[in-house]
């Protein structure tokens, strides 16, 4: 993605998941802010971009962080988000396992607390250990864990798929945490 996207890229990032009053933006309960009016407010920002820009924004992000409306009057981020929005997921049902990337920094916290959703509004939990990887490593030296989903799930636990496919729960206690190693 060229630079003047990737910059759009994270502005509206920071507005739609965490900061939409930086620009005296508001979301909808469902996390959906006008397309018109994220144009507007992001050129009084300073950032002046217009709808095909966003477009390709949207289309070409590399996580499909942000998805529009079906009838493209509204946009939201998929996942990631320190405010409360409602994105109104059902739960579904999870594989086996899941993995999460952190770093080896956090290794004593999350073996003493299990994974907390710190300041966004769940875990997040990746289906490969690739993307898992991708995830942990910008935080510093790479941990992985393997997450025993289907036996959280057993427990009643839920889990949300976002629309980007990155797997999202509450709260995952120690006792379904395992440090993943390549051999086994
Ligand atoms: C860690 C990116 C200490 C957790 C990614 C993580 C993802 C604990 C950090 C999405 C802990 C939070 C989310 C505990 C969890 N003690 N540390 N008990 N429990 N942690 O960035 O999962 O590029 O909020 O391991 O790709 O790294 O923004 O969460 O290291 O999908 O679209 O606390 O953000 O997507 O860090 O990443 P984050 P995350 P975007």
């Amino acid at each position: 993605m060229e630079a003047t996207l990737v910059r759009i890229s994270k502005f509206i990032s920071l507005v739609l998941r965490h900061n939409p009053a930086k620009i005296g933006l508001t979301l909808d309960e469902n996390g959906w802010a006008s397309v018109d009016e994220l144009l507007s407010k992001s050129a009084k920002a300073g950032l002046h971009f217009d709808r095909p820009t966003l477009e390709q924004v949207v289309a070409q992000n590399d996580k499909k962080r942000f998805a529009f409306s079906t009838d493209g009057q509204k946009i939201r981020a998929s996942q990631g988000h320190s405010i409360a929005v409602d994105l109104a997921l059902q739960p579904v049902s999870p594989p086996e396992v899941l993995y999460h990337g952190t770093t080896i920094r956090f290794q004593e916290s999350i073996l003493e607390k299990g994974l907390i959703p710190g300041s966004r509004n769940h875990v997040h939990l990746s289906a490969d250990v690739q993307t898992a990887s991708i995830v942990g490593k910008r935080h510093g030296k790479l941990l992985i864990f393997t997450v025993k989903t289907r036996k959280m799930e057993q427990d009643g636990f839920l889990f949300y798929l976002s629309e980007n496919k990155v797997w999202l729960t509450a709260h995952v206690p120690t006792q379904y945490l395992e440090i993943y190693s390549a051999a086994g």
